[in-house]
């Protein structure tokens, strides 16, 4: 599914999807002599720099991704929601068992609000994907204060452009926990697809998803 970048016309909500997340902190700029951190801005870091294949921010992402995994589809704070508002596609999502077939998808007025809102292909590419990592974030962080986690948690980002940082963060590459305990919630089998089998670790990401660029009309 594929939308043209301002036909679409949809502006969401993000309060409405993240109702639990308290009151906006003012985004005034930090007083030069002081530095980000310290001004309670949140920062976010370079997943390759943290310290760590299982540094602080990418356990505690790990704790937030397995606890949202369970939820139901049709939940507006569920890890499946969230990847439907990006894009959806019934059938290869039933193949690759990220949705049962019986299961419900949400209802028709959330679908349509929510759902396959990605935009490629044009100069809204950037803000709405800017936006949507906004929200996302949110919900990650609210998940990881309830499980107890630090609240200026930030979404560490993945410079791929950086010499030596264009592999997957091993992290995602591990069926298992830093304690050698399966269950990775970050790691996703599906990933790796049938692929190439000479090429183990490279990443498989099916062309005919949800949501794909389409090129512009003549
Ligand atoms: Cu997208």
């Amino acid at each position: 599914m594929t939308q043209d970048a301002g036909s679409q016309g949809e502006l969401v909500d993000e309060r409405k999807i993240n109702p639990a997340e308290p009151p906006a902190r003012s985004l005034g700029r930090p007083a030069p002599q002081s530095s980000d951190k310290e001004n309670g801005m949140l920062v976010r870091q370079n997943v390759w720099e943290l310290g760590g294949d299982w540094a602080d921010p990418i356990l505690w992402y790990a704790r937030a991704v397995g606890a949202l995994r369970p939820k139901p589809l049709n939940d507006r704070t569920s890890w499946r929601f969230w990847a439907g508002m990006h894009g959806y596609h019934q059938g290869l999502w039933e193949f690759y068992g990220y949705k049962a077939p019986a299961e419900q998808v949400p209802a028709q007025a959330d679908f349509d609000e929510f759902w396959q809102q990605c935009q490629h292909g044009s100069w809204y590419f950037l803000p709405w994907h800017r936006g949507y990592l906004i929200g996302f974030e949110k919900l990650i962080r609210s998940t990881v204060v309830t499980l107890g986690g630090p609240p200026d948690w930030t979404l560490p980002y993945w410079n791929y452009f950086k010499p030596g940082q264009d592999g997957l963060p091993p992290a995602f590459g591990s069926p298992d926990w830093p304690d050698g305990t399966g269950n990775n919630p970050l790691f996703i089998e599906q990933r790796w697809g049938p692929g190439d089998p000479s090429q183990p670790g490279k990443v498989f990401v099916p062309l005919d998803a949800g949501c794909r660029w389409r090129p512009p009309r003549a």
